[in-house]
């Protein structure tokens, strides 16, 4: 597994405020995926610009930053087969209004521009490794074996 797919995923400075780290962290391990890498931490301008350059030109773009600026962020690697789509689909839609119940987002958010969680876009290539190396050094990803992958891959 030690090359399976790999994306990136943080929990927003809403989610971290309403104390929804744990439950977010507790779906990926119930999913079965394997966490990589995490780190808590607050993201500078710099950083937010990067991080969220394809929304430069839109309207929202400055309140966007100033959001995922306000406060701490939990960051994450998250490592599983087709992973990244995975993710997407248990997070729900972007607007939390909108997302499915059972999703995170349908299930903990009421708002579409504070929407607990980020994952890397499965539709846009190369973006989960992207936002990983954006957000973590090598050397702070683990390479393990979870025994209990023989009982979640065939
Ligand atoms: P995603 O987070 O589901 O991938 P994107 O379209 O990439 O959605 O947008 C990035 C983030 O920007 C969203 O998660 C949301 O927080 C914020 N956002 C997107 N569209 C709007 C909007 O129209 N108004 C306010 N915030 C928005």
């Amino acid at each position: 597994m030690s090359d399976a797919e790999r994306t990136f995923v943080m929990v927003k400075p809403d989610g971290v405020q309403r104390g929804l780290i744990g439950d977010i962290v507790g779906r990926l391990e119930d999913k079965g995926l394997k966490m990589v890498g995490a780190k808590f931490m607050q993201i500078d301008e710099d950083l937010a610009h990067e991080h969220y350059g394809e929304h430069e030109d839109k309207p929202f773009f400055e309140g966007l930053v100033e959001f995922i600026t306000s406060g701490p962020v939990f960051a994450m690697v998250w490592e599983g087969d087709d992973v990244t789509r995975q993710v997407r689909q248990m997070m729900g839609a972007t607007d939390a209004q909108e997302a499915a119940p059972g999703t995170i987002r349908g299930d903990y958010g009421n708002d579409l521009g504070h929407n607990i969680i980020h994952g890397s876009d499965h539709e846009d290539p190369g973006a989960n490794e992207r936002e990983i190396a954006l957000f973590f050094d090598e050397d702070e990803l683990v390479d393990w074996e979870k025994d209990l992958s023989q009982w979640v891959y065939e």
